[in-house]
């Protein structure tokens, strides 16, 4: 920051701290303070909130929607380690405006959120939800209303079951229902939103659903997550290219779920390892759109994906992406392992390693592995410019007498923003960064207990408080 700003900064918060004790400043120690200096990104920098509509919506089975894999799988005995399920949720379904009012008031810009397909398609294609349609529209208008961008991803994760009853993401005809979905969900809003993202986080939806079973639909085995992989990426590169068809000077990313992966140790046997884990995290979905082809080289087994690729398909897998969206929370380290098939290694987990700092997913605290992903992403010469689309932590907040005062999210947030600017300033491309999340929220198989929100939800009343991490960006994005 230029020092006139530095200046400006210091003059408003002692004259704020002294005329106005309620104003925000208050929530703030002078180290927090010293920290804006040091987080200059600039006036284009884009700073927003990332949501899905699965976690937050509710209204799971209201005005016309179908229920979706997640509906589905919550309801399954034992597939939520709480026994919860996103029926309610947040209800943003009712409460969108005040949430967005929220949200503007922490003096942010950008609103990601997903569009639940079988709430506009209740039969996965064909005939439409009104209803439905109009829901989203409302929720884009409110967006526009407050000045707030609306950034959409068609699919986060939940498809409609009616969908997976014909076999979801295994089946190739899927490429041609996310093709109808993502026509419609483009015709309809893409004169009022202009930045669009395909998936969120295909390596994570495809394995975690279709390889191990932890998520919805629940599905295990190679047999099920090789065609998943094909399908999923011939339609991420498919869904790239409708909305380039459909809206005018449209702004097109796609999601990427990564983590910086380290060898447990120096043995030539640990480095294998972590390259496979490294294809499966960050470089399978990415690689094709680029041109790069799948990374056979790096994963043998991948050779198996040929049963499902189709002529023409290698051609199919590319689109010129306008930006990337790299989403990173923490990072892996992988250990040799002669017993793991296909892979060859696992990751050893924080609390194994020695971890110092492990948030309540169990994730450690590692600022430096978000510079670390975003120079990887980088290099690619077909990487244009690069949003962190998700970042954030979760920890056991608790509200006492109206106030959340979780000091150790803006620590997080201040010292992964660091390290963003380092690679910013070291000539990556980064054009916003947007926090997972606005509310805490249906945190998929982990229920609601992981809370990673700038405001707190009590999911008996709903009743939001704004925590003082959300307090620390208010601050921090007013004098930016
Ligand atoms: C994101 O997932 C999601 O987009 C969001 O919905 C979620 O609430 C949020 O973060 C917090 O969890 O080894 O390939 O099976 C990011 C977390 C990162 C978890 C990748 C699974 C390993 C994927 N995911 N990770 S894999």
């Amino acid at each position: 920051m230029e020092r006139r700003k530095v200046l400006r900064l210091f003059f408003v918060s002692s004259i704020a701290a002294v005329i106005a004790p309620k104003f925000s400043f208050a929530h703030l120690n002078p180290i927090e303070k010293l920290d804006f200096s040091s987080l200059d990104f600039g006036k284009d920098f884009k700073w927003g909130v990332a949501t899905a509509a699965y976690q937050i919506e509710g209204a799971h089975n209201i005005d016309g929607k179908s229920p979706s894999i997640w509906d589905t799988f919550s309801h399954k005995k034992g597939a939520i380690k709480t026994g919860e399920n996103g029926d309610i949720a947040c209800d943003f379904y009712h409460s969108y405006e005040k949430d967005l009012d929220l949200l503007k008031s922490l003096n942010m810009t950008v609103f990601r959120f997903s569009i639940a397909w079988s709430r506009i398609l209740p039969n996965g294609i064909g005939t439409t939800n009104q209803t439905g349609i109009d829901f989203y529209h409302r929720v884009i208008d409110a967006c526009l209303a407050r000045g707030i961008e609306p950034w959409i991803t068609l699919y986060h994760w939940d498809l409609p079951q009616i969908l997976q009853d014909k076999g979801g993401w295994i089946n190739r005809d899927a490429v041609l229902w996310f093709s109808e979905y993502a026509n419609l969900v483009t015709k309809t809003y893409g004169g009022k939103v202009k930045n669009w993202m395909v998936f969120n986080e295909p390596s994570a939806f495809t394995a975690l659903g279709y390889l191990i079973g932890y998520h919805a639909p629940g599905l295990k085995g190679l047999k099920q997550y090789l065609p998943a992989v094909h399908h999923v990426c011939l339609s991420q590169a498919e869904g790239g290219r409708i909305i380039r068809k459909n809206v005018a000077n449209a702004n097109i990313g796609t999601t990427f779920s990564c983590s910086h992966v380290d060898v447990f140790n120096s043995k030539k046997r640990d480095g294998e390892a972590a390259s496979r884990w490294d294809v499966i995290l960050n470089r399978l979905f990415i690689e094709p759109a680029l041109g790069m082809g799948y990374p056979t080289e790096s994963l043998p087994i991948l050779r198996k994906l040929n049963k499902y690729i189709q002529p023409g398909d290698l051609e199919r897998l590319k689109f010129d992406f306008d930006f990337i969206g790299v989403q990173n929370y923490t990072r892996e380290v992988v250990k040799a392992n002669a017993f793991i098939p296909f892979m060859k290694g696992l990751e050893i987990k924080p609390v194994k390693r020695g971890a110092k700092e492990i948030t309540e997913m169990g994730w450690e605290v590692y600022p430096e592995g978000i510079y670390k992903i975003l120079k990887q992403f980088a290099a690619y010469p077909g990487v244009k410019k690069i949003f962190v689309t998700e970042n954030g932590c979760a920890f056991p907040d608790e509200a006492v007498d109206g106030k959340v005062n979780d000091i150790n999210r803006i620590d997080f947030y201040q010292r992964y923003l660091k390290e963003v600017l380092r690679a910013k300033k070291e000539g990556v491309n980064i054009g916003g960064f947007f926090s997972w999340t606005l509310l805490d929220n249906f945190e998929w198989n982990e229920g609601f207990k992981p809370r990673f929100g700038l405001v707190h939800v009590d999911f008996k009343t709903q009743k939001r408080i704004i925590k003082e991490s959300g307090y620390w960006f208010k601050d921090f994005l007013l004098f930016l």
